[in-house]
């Protein structure tokens, strides 16, 4: 919601814009204020973007835990598998998965027990792409594929069970 009314905002700026060049358009050959309002739209959207950009971009890249208490989970995709190297996580702590896969690009993704997707992360091949989640409710989780990746893309289910802390 937030993100549609800075844009629809955003938007609303831009047209004006447009809007107020082509009414002075019909004013004749540009003069200096035509020309000072053009450097003025023009470096106050160039501050606007920056501070935008900056501000938006603060936070990354997240770092993750390097705390002991953070549990690894390595899950490494191919066609068509889920390879998970635990069964099961406790709850109420930060669990780190490395997604990575064999062969093409996949999407890991992991529902919970109410068949909610909880987090998602690209898992490609030649990278080892990082997603920490913190589960609060116990129960049987479910790794799919979020990425089409061919005939047998819908068999690449596998499971952990988050435990009780
Ligand atoms: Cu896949």
């Amino acid at each position: 919601m937030l993100v549609l009314s800075v844009s629809l905002i955003l938007m609303a700026g831009i047209a004006w814009f447009f809007v107020d060049t082509i009414r002075h358009s019909h004013e004749g050959p540009s003069d200096d204020v035509l020309a000072n309002r053009r450097t003025s739209a023009i470096w106050g959207l160039t501050a606007f973007g920056v501070v935008i950009s900056v501000a938006s971009l603060w936070s990354w890249p997240h770092a993750v835990s390097a705390a002991d208490d953070v549990v690894t989970v390595n899950a490494t995709g191919g066609q068509w598998y889920w390879d998970i190297d635990v069964e099961e996580v406790p709850a109420g702590r930060t669990v780190v998965f490395n997604a990575h896969t064999e062969d093409v690009n996949h999407g890991l993704g992991i529902y919970g027990p109410d068949g909610r997707l909880h987090i998602q992360v690209q898992a490609m091949p030649g990278y080892v792409n990082q997603i920490e989640y913190v589960f609060d409710e116990p129960g049987l989780y479910q790794v799919l594929c979020m990425e089409f990746c061919g005939i047998a893309h819908h068999d690449m289910i596998a499971e952990f069970t988050v435990v009780a802390n």
